[in-house]
């Protein structure tokens, strides 16, 4: 791939080719965790990739072959509710980045080398679909390191390996490797780490080839019960956006602007 850098950041690197964006956490000094300005950096470069329409399919990876992310940076965690950012501010950021992940209309894919754990592990969780290196490894560490993600970190992962994995993996904190990883259902592929890139390419470009308003409305149709009203509104408002593009919908508009009573009687009601 001929990856065109799309926008220059400190803590992160972002690329695009060929309607692929290609986002890496770029802290491989500290296994790629995450601090607030990392995550502020994910979400610009996260809103960016949703704007643009030439772009299909995101990449979601970090830099190096040592690790996708491990988590919140710890050197940063303050005693007061947070990770703290340059001006001291506590924040648990990466709450909105998980959620903007979720409502983004468009598939998002984890591509994990190394160390998926922590608030990275969930990272990965939360993306559509998740690609594997043979090196990966992957688990929570919260109760280790006084943490915990009791949101979708802990229900999510329980919708994707079942409740008593999902235990698992909180209440032991153990480390699972890619194969594990496959088997309980918490990746979809598994490849040898020179082969990791091409394989996530392939599966981009694979979507790619098919319907955008497909895809978009059943991501959102796959987060919808998990995500509650939330995840009925990302639902419905698809329905909104596809009841614009109709006559029906535009007679109303065309109406209310034209002073005019709308004429809906011209619609049929569909069984
Ligand atoms: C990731 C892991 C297993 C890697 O082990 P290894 O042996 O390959 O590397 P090492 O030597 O542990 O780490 C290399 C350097 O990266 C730093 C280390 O401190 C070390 O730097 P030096 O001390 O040599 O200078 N590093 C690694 N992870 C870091 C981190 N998360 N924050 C700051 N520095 C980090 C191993 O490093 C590991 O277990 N890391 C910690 C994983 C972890 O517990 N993450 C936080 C979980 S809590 C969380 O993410 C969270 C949440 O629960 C809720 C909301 C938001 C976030």
């Amino acid at each position: 791939m001929n990856w065109k850098s799309a926008g220059a950041f400190d803590d992160i690197l972002f690329h695009q080719a060929e309607g692929i964006a290609r986002i890496a956490i770029n802290r491989p000094e500290v296994r790629n965790a995450f601090r607030p300005q990392t995550v502020r950096e994910l979400m610009d470069a996260f809103h960016q990739a949703h704007m643009d329409s030439s772009v299909g399919a995101i990449i979601l990876t970090g830099a190096g072959d040592q690790a996708f992310c491990s988590g919140g940076d710890q050197k940063v965690r303050g005693d007061d509710g947070g990770y703290h950012d340059e001006q001291g501010v506590p924040y648990l950021n990466v709450l909105d980045l998980q959620r903007q992940i979720r409502g983004l209309p468009k598939p998002v894919v984890a591509m994990v080398a190394g160390y998926a754990i922590g608030g990275g592990h969930v990272l990965h969780l939360i993306c559509d679909l998740t690609i594997a290196a043979d090196n990966a490894r992957f688990g929570q560490t919260g109760p280790r390191v006084g943490s915990f993600d009791a949101g979708f970190g802990a229900g999510l992962l329980a919708r994707t390996v079942g409740i008593k994995k999902a235990k698992e993996i909180w209440f032991l904190c153990r480390q699972y490797d890619a194969e594990e990883a496959l088997a309980m259902g918490l990746i979809n592929a598994v490849v040898p780490l020179a082969e990791l890139e091409n394989e996530t390419v392939k599966w981009c470009k694979e979507m790619l080839q098919l319907s955008p308003t497909a895809l978009r409305v059943l991501k959102a149709s796959f987060n919808a019960d998990t995500d509650g009203l939330a995840g009925i509104q990302e639902l419905a408002g698809n329905a909104t956006a596809l009841y614009y593009m109709t006559p029906e919908g535009q007679e109303g508009r065309n109406a209310w602007l034209e002073k005019r009573a709308p004429d809906f009687g011209k619609f049929p009601r569909r069984p």
